[in-house]
């Protein structure tokens, strides 16, 4: 803006020094100038407000971001065939995470083929940083044998395992009798399962159908 001005003022301090036979010789050139400058200072009057405008739009889109970060339903969720998942990394016995996931209207996760377990493995597990046994890095999930040992289902659904994908050497049935203890369904690092002790405190995962939200997710 500041050019154009000096520009235009510039063109009048010229015009106004030169002599008439001069004037006769430029004044068609001088117009001309005078006449593209003005419209170059009017378009960038135009584009100046059209900024401001994408100005005041990016900021109410923002406030409209922060908002939306503040509500339950823009929590961060990752979809996957027609359910939508959230990794909460904050270590709770089994009963506490049950309850975490009830509250936002979902439950602990329930891995039904190996493509969900695959797709789970490389989206939450720290398969490459942790140990097999890694307490630091087991997730609960829905499997549990509470009820009848030996028999796991799901919390949620009720359904008993379809498919499976224990670590070697588990469940731990009949060993040692720690079976009768270990009820609960936690995943290794790298995707295999172990029932660990329900006391014992991990991550979890929760999972819900995206037709049951209780509001839409923004992701
Ligand atoms: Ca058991
Ligand atoms: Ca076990």
């Amino acid at each position: 803006m500041f050019m154009i001005f000096f520009l235009l003022r510039l063109a009048e301090v010229y015009t106004q020094s030169l002599t008439s036979d001069e004037c006769e010789r430029c004044d068609v050139r001088l117009s001309d100038m005078l006449r593209m400058l003005k419209s170059l200072q009017t378009q960038v009057s135009i584009y100046r407000e059209e900024n401001m405008e994408l100005k005041s739009e990016i900021k109410k889109l923002s406030k409209w971001q922060n908002n939306s970060k503040a509500s339950v339903c823009s929590v961060e969720r990752v979809h996957y065939r027609g359910h939508s998942y959230r990794y909460h990394k904050s270590k709770m016995n089994w009963t506490d995470a049950q309850i975490a996931c009830e509250k936002e209207g979902a439950y602990l996760v329930e891995i039904e083929d190996n493509l969900e377990s695959e797709w789970i493995t490389d989206m939450f597990l720290k398969k490459d940083l942790c140990s097999t046994y890694d307490g630091q890095c087991m997730v609960w999930t829905g499997g549990n044998d509470r009820d009848t040992e030996g028999v796991f289902k799901w919390s949620h659904s009720k359904n008993t395992f379809q498919f499976t994908n224990w670590n070697t050497k588990e469940p731990s049935i009949g060993s040692l009798d720690v079976g009768s203890y270990e009820n609960c369904l936690s995943l290794l690092p790298v995707g295999y399962w172990n029932d660990a002790l329900c006391s014992w405190k991990f991550d979890f995962l929760c999972e819900r159908s995206i037709h049951d939200q209780m509001c839409q997710d923004l992701s």
